[in-house]
């Protein structure tokens, strides 16, 4: 455990001009032609999440682009209204990636729940970010989505997606959303899954081969123990013909995804408005679950959300960066806003003096400064606080986040993440959410956000 932090560099002589071209050629090196890749090496399909926010910054680049990445994502939708993580692009070979089409064999496997012919894709979930992309990619250029029908077109593919999450995932009764895999919540190695995933049997490590190693290094990876169980519940997932009824040996809440999915309720009332449909149903299910985050995933004693663990119904007893998003939730109770940035500045995140916000919790014995999610600062968790930080009044301190994650993009070549400690970029490089969320925190704040 790192217990002597070095000073988070103060910001200054960052050329914003020089930061914004070279976003921008990331996005456009990145854009495969319907949708943007993540990164052309280690993530060469689309992402749900990612495209979420890969259209959060094109937006400011070109609106249009911005709303057919959202587009040819939804397009991919299963018939149950689930939006999969992954959308394949079937002119990539199919060794470029793992796990690859023939393995979520998402057009036979799920057929049942109406996964697409046309398309394969994976099976599992990402957080539900693509309301609130598509209400702000409206809001950059209103007379070009009306132009283009952007909002009727995914508006009702929004609602299933909501509706799906509300109703299939509502695992624990409880009125929150469930995640059944590491890979849903999007922050997949966290140690927040050490316990729920340590009872996973792990599959054979003869039955797959890691791509993700020949484009990365090792140690900023996930283990290969980690690896084998992510395998092993994605296959019984898939064997299951991807039924969220059957039995799951992973089933938790988690906060950072239900914020979102809060914050996309609120952007689906507001797009039903402008399409002339009633926002109330949207509505009424951002209340209820805005209730149900207080009531089921608040830990008094961390004073941060934590993840409830469905198997054996309790909190787990950690704090992750996830447990910080629902600062951007609209009407948060203020002592739980409050509570929330005391939390970030405390000595768990310490924000203000390291590079960004660290993934998991500084002081715990499980914080590892350079793998992946068990420590370092991602960009579009470092976007979401700042998005929270600015709604709740922290004015100064969303400041100083924001030249952070400016300064972070730039020094380490938009890196997929950085060590928090000393800010050295981790994984790839090039990395779109990074270069896209830079351009949106670039754009005129007193545009519509
Ligand atoms: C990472 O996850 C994928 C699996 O979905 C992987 O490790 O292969 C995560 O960082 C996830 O949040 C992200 O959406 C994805 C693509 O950038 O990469």
């Amino acid at each position: 455990m790192t217990t002597v932090l070095e000073p988070a560099t103060r910001h200054s002589g960052l050329d914003h001009r020089e930061l914004r071209a070279a976003a921008v050629r990331v996005l456009l090196a990145n854009w495969s032609g319907k949708g943007t890749v993540p990164s052309r090496s280690l993530y060469p399909h689309q992402w749900s999440w990612d495209s979420a926010f890969i259209a959060i910054g094109l937006r400011h680049l070109s609106p249009r682009r911005a709303q057919q990445e959202l587009e040819w994502l939804l397009s991919a939708q299963w018939a149950d209204g689930r939006v999969p993580h992954i959308a394949f692009n079937p002119e990539v070979p199919a060794d470029a990636y793992f796990p690859s089409p023939d393995f979520w064999r998402s057009s036979r496997a799920g057929r049942h729940r109406g996964a697409p012919a046309h398309t394969e894709t994976s099976g599992i979930v990402q957080p539900p970010v693509h309301a609130l992309a598509a209400w702000l990619v409206h809001r950059a250029d209103p007379r070009e989505s009306a132009r283009r029908g952007f909002l009727p077109r995914v508006a009702a593919r929004l609602e299933s997606w909501h509706r799906y999450l509300a109703t299939h995932r509502d695992l624990g009764g409880g009125g929150l959303a469930a995640v059944l895999h590491p890979w849903e919540p999007g922050l997949d190695n966290s140690p927040c899954w050490d316990t729920p995933l340590g009872r996973v049997t792990p599959a054979p490590e003869d039955s797959y081969h890691r791509v993700d190693l020949d484009h990365s290094v090792a140690a900023d990876r996930p283990t290969d123990l980690d690896y084998a169980r992510y395998v092993r519940l994605a296959r019984d997932y898939r064997d299951s013909g991807y039924d969220d009824g059957a039995p799951h040996a992973f089933q938790v809440e988690d906060p950072g995804f239900n914020a979102l999915l809060i914050m996309s309720e609120h952007a689906l009332a507001e797009i039903l408005r402008t399409v002339g449909e009633n926002p109330s149903p949207a509505l009424a299910r951002a209340e209820r679950l805005t209730a149900a985050l207080g009531e089921r995933l608040w830990d008094p004693e961390r004073r941060i959300f934590a993840p409830r663990e469905l198997r054996d119904d309790r909190l787990l007893p950690v704090a992750g960066v996830s447990g910080l998003l629902p600062l951007a939730v609209p009407g948060l109770p203020r002592p739980l806003a409050d509570a929330l940035v005391s939390t970030a500045r405390g000595e768990r995140f310490r924000l203000g003096q390291v590079h960004m916000v660290p993934s998991y919790d500084l002081t715990d014995s499980q914080f590892d400064a350079n793998r992946y999610w068990r420590g370092p600062s991602w960009f579009n968790t470092g976007w979401l606080v700042h998005r929270g930080l600015r709604a709740c009044g922290h004015t100064a301190a969303a400041d100083e986040l924001r030249e952070g994650i400016l300064h972070d993009a730039w020094s380490s070549g938009f890196a997929e993440y950085v060590n928090p400690l000393t800010g050295d970029g981790r994984g790839i490089r090039d990395f779109s959410w990074t270069a896209a969320l830079v351009l949106d925190l670039l754009a005129d704040p007193r545009e519509e956000r």
